[in-house]
């Protein structure tokens, strides 16, 4: 995330990037300059590759039943978080669904903690309270983990009205998928948000499906930017593969929102490569379109350009890959070395005030 006071002035948009390795190494030569610097890709790299090796590992554990509930990959929609961590400021807030594991690894939060969490342990990052679906990071400024579909789209908007109400500028990242983008409450909270000009980017991270159930099937607009129109909404669509892109709709959303100018909707167009969920046949796509999106694996690409720029030799990069795994074997050790709630931690955490007056003995 960028650590500096202010938001980072908007890149060039970048174009598709190449499908092959062979194409990618030669269309970034030293020659053609890109975006960002050495240690943003370096950065860029190592946050994806954790995100990738940590789910990589909860869908393992998940099958060998070493943790239950549910559990929602993220793989394939890295370049999303990478690019929006380059482009906000740590006092800025998140708020997501329940495929929410990596959102708090881009933040900082430490993996074992997250690992922890979808293990049940006190030691996660809700006590063990929330599993998969709920993770919170309050230092982190992270608002969870939600679990009904577009629930969180009216939280979002309120943590920016509460932001604006004691005028601070921090902006909240309010991210949903493509099906939760038809729930009614989209539609209240963009009038809300843009009447009251809230510091609020409405994200889709649109990777084709609701469940089974493609962008195509739900609605004849599949344009989802266009669904901020009757609001007057700012909206763009964004290639959700590539983190420079996303980096720079973000950077410009972002500044829009600490200025006072209100929302942006993004529709970020990304893909997952997983199920929906662990259960899921995936009957509804084919290993062709499949195989198109890992074609564009924005961690393939963000190696390719350490390595043609002469950033990092392969063996420097096995070092971090190396580095990233033993890092998630650590959290796993830890997640199952640690105890379980105690029992009264159920009735703990419910309310903010103590003497709340329905709480009785
Ligand atoms: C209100 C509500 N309706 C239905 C569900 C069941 N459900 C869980 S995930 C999901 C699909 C949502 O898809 P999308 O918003 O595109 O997010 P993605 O899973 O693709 O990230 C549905 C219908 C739910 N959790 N909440
Ligand atoms: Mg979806």
């Amino acid at each position: 995330m960028a650590t500096s006071t202010t938001t980072r002035k908007p890149k060039a948009s970048v174009s598709a990037k190449p499908a092959t390795k062979k194409a990618a190494k030669k269309s970034l030569s030293k020659a053609n300059p890109l975006p960002h610097s050495k240690e943003v890709y370096q950065r860029w790299f190592r946050d994806m590759y954790l995100m990738r090796k940590f789910e990589e590992r909860c869908g393992q554990l998940y099958i060998q039943q070493k943790f239950g509930g549910f559990c929602h990959l993220y793989i394939g929609q890295e370049a999303v978080l990478a690019g929006i961590s380059e482009a906000i400021r740590p006092t800025d807030r998140m708020v997501t669904a329940y495929r929410d594991h990596a959102h708090p690894l881009v933040l900082g939060t430490d993996p074992k903690h997250v690992m922890a969490e979808l293990y049940g342990r006190v030691t996660g990052t809700s006590k063990g309270k929330g599993g998969s679906m709920h993770m919170f990071d309050k230092e982190r400024n992270l608002f969870g983990g939600h679990g009904i579909v577009g629930g969180q789209i009216g939280l979002g908007a309120g943590i920016a009205f509460a932001d604006k109400y004691r005028k601070e500028d921090h902006v909240t990242l309010c991210f949903f998928g493509d099906g939760a983008a038809r729930q009614g409450i989209l539609h209240e909270t963009f009038n809300m948000a843009m009447t009251w000009k809230l510091p609020v980017i409405f994200i889709v991270e649109n990777n084709k499906y609701a469940m089974g159930t493609s962008v195509e099937r739900t609605s004849n607009v599949t344009d989802l930017e266009t669904m901020g129109a009757s609001y007057r909404m700012p909206s763009a669509t964004v290639d959700g593969m590539s983190p420079e892109a996303v980096c720079d709709a973000i950077a410009i959303a972002a500044e829009r929102g600490r200025k006072g100018e209100g929302p942006t909707l993004l529709d970020i167009q990304t893909y997952r490569y997983k199920g929906h969920s662990m259960s899921d046949p995936q009957k509804y796509r084919t290993k062709d379109e499949l195989h198109e999106y890992q074609g564009k694996d924005p961690i393939e690409y963000v190696r390719n350009v350490l390595m043609a720029q002469g950033w990092n030799t392969e063996a420097e990069i096995k070092a971090v890959e190396k580095e990233i795994k033993a890092e998630v074997e650590a959290a796993i050790e830890f997640a199952e070395n640690s105890p379980y709630p105690e029992a009264h931690e159920l009735y703990e955490d419910v309310y903010m005030t103590e003497d709340y007056p329905f709480v009785k003995d």
